[in-house]
């Protein structure tokens, strides 16, 4: 067995566990291994999301007092060091006439993305939803609807899942600490974090399809010095949504660790801090053990919309497909940011990219929803992905000149046929050397990634005719 599949064999179980001294932890991982219940497979299964970044921010879009910020929109009020008062000013200009939560969740459907992580609160503290605990919400702007009402309402018409984005920080809550120097912060901060609870009580029980909370702005040390508060939101968003999966963000044991607790254990249901980055396809393959969703954006770094996109490289689709498939290969989950216009309506850009993402989903899907890690080694053509009868996929992004793609099997396993997806041509597959064989390319030029499924057979100590070398 090569070191590749024996790695993907090991049990997170014997990793965590190594060694003898075991780190007694009241607010650690409070499980070994993935979860594997209906709703966390179902997850996994999607591997598609859609992020919405969408609140304030969008109004300025990047600009204030005339100066255009470089920096990623959803901070520009603290970029500009723009007071809590007169940032939520922007909540008078809230009325995105252009709004249609049917036509968003049509876009969605056509990109082919399973579910949508939709920003609730991000760290500016308006809430898309009334929230009856803030002052800061969409019930008190022009618009009054409730934004994120009618988004789960139209994305699980169409079948998409819902998940909630929570940011913890809040920067437009009086009682909001990013560190306890005074006993009157700790007073502040146990009435923020009663606040916060509520708030997550009422999200819970106001939209009771939501899938999955995703937190983040949990890296003060406020939060990191509370583990237990961590702990407690788990549990609490446990008990009132059957089957909720949580991110590691929200959580940090007893010594303030995060993600993973002080004995290397993960915490919450999946891990999430590959953000505008992916794990190595070669020297990463730890992550095949756990589950793990990536979120990326458009340009380098910009969440909520900006006005100036010239800023930064923008990504093409196919380095999005490209991204999407990668985090598959490697039993990851992708999330693809948009940054709504304040108007309510998506850039060309935006649009474009999910339009062409979907169109080649249509195509290639098969060899990415419910796909996982194949247990081999990875080519320079691109990435392999196993479906859930077992089947490999090739997803080819690098068309080689000498018209043949590499494949290498661990001991005893041989590829007895490779056929090109779409259209079921079959491709010659050459034995060269042991465990290497050669696949031909498709004759015909694809014009775009694509996909070839491959039999493979598995047989138990087989000899063969190949001599190794002396050395
Ligand atoms: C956070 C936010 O600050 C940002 O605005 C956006 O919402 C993004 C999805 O999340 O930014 C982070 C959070 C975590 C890391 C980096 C940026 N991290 O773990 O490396």
């Amino acid at each position: 067995m090569t070191l590749i599949v024996w790695l993907a064999l090991v049990p997170a179980t014997l990793c965590a566990q190594q060694g003898a001294t075991e780190i007694p932890l009241k607010y650690g991982a409070d499980r070994v291994g993935k979860r594997e219940d209906p709703a966390m497979i179902k997850f996994r299964e999607n591997r598609l999301g859609a992020f919405i970044h969408w609140g304030l921010y969008a109004i300025p879009g990047g600009e204030w007092n005339g100066k255009v910020y470089p920096g990623a929109a959803e901070w520009l009020k603290s970029w500009a060091n723009v007071p809590s008062d007169e940032w939520m000013k922007l909540m008078d200009q809230w009325n995105p006439t252009k709004f249609d939560a049917t036509a968003w969740a049509k876009m969605a459907k056509d990109m082919g993305v399973r579910y949508v992580k939709i920003t609730t609160k991000h760290h500016e503290g308006f809430c898309l939803w009334p929230s009856k605990y803030s002052k800061y919400t969409v019930a008190q702007t022009p618009y009054k609807k409730d934004i994120l009402g009618e988004l789960v309402k139209a994305y699980n018409k169409e079948g998409i899942d819902v998940h909630f984005y929570f940011s913890v920080m809040d920067w437009s809550h009086p009682d909001y600490r990013s560190s306890i120097k005074t006993p009157a912060d700790s007073v502040a901060f146990s009435r923020f974090l009663e606040f916060t609870d509520n708030q997550l009580k009422e999200l819970a029980t106001r939209y009771p399809t939501v899938k999955d909370f995703w937190f983040d702005g949990t890296w003060d040390s406020s939060i990191k010095k509370n583990g237990w508060w961590t702990a407690h939101v788990e549990r609490m968003l446990k008990e009132l949504v059957l089957g909720v999966t949580i991110n590691s963000r929200l959580r940090a044991d007893d010594y303030g660790k995060r993600h993973f607790d002080s004995n290397g254990r993960l915490m919450g249901d999946y891990e999430s801090a590959y953000e505008r980055r992916l794990p190595d396809p070669v020297k990463d393959l730890k992550v095949t053990q756990w589950d793990w969703e990536a979120c990326m954006t458009l340009p380098e770094n910009q969440w909520g919309y900006h006005k100036d996109w010239s800023l930064s490289y923008v990504k093409t689709p196919i380095e999005v497909i490209d991204r999407i498939v990668h985090a598959v290969s490697m039993g990851g989950n992708m999330v693809v940011n948009f940054g709504p216009q304040p108007d309510g309506d998506f850039r060309p850009e935006e649009k474009e990219m999910a339009k062409a993402v979907g169109q080649w989903m249509r195509r290639y899907g098969q060899a990415v929803y419910a796909c996982d890690y194949a247990g081999l080694p990875k080519q320079d053509w691109g990435y392999y992905t196993r479906g859930k009868e077992g089947e490999v996929y090739m997803v080819v992004f690098n068309q080689p000149y000498s018209r043949r793609l590499t494949v290498k099997t661990p001991k005893g396993v041989t590829v007895k046929k490779a056929e090109l997806l779409t259209s079921g041509e079959q491709l010659d597959v050459v034995e060269t050397a042991r465990n290497e064989y050669n696949i031909s390319v498709p004759a015909q030029d694809q014009g775009e990634p694509y996909v070839i499924r491959l039999q493979m057979h598995s047989k138990e100590g087989g000899k063969d005719s190949y001599r190794d070398a002396l050395t």
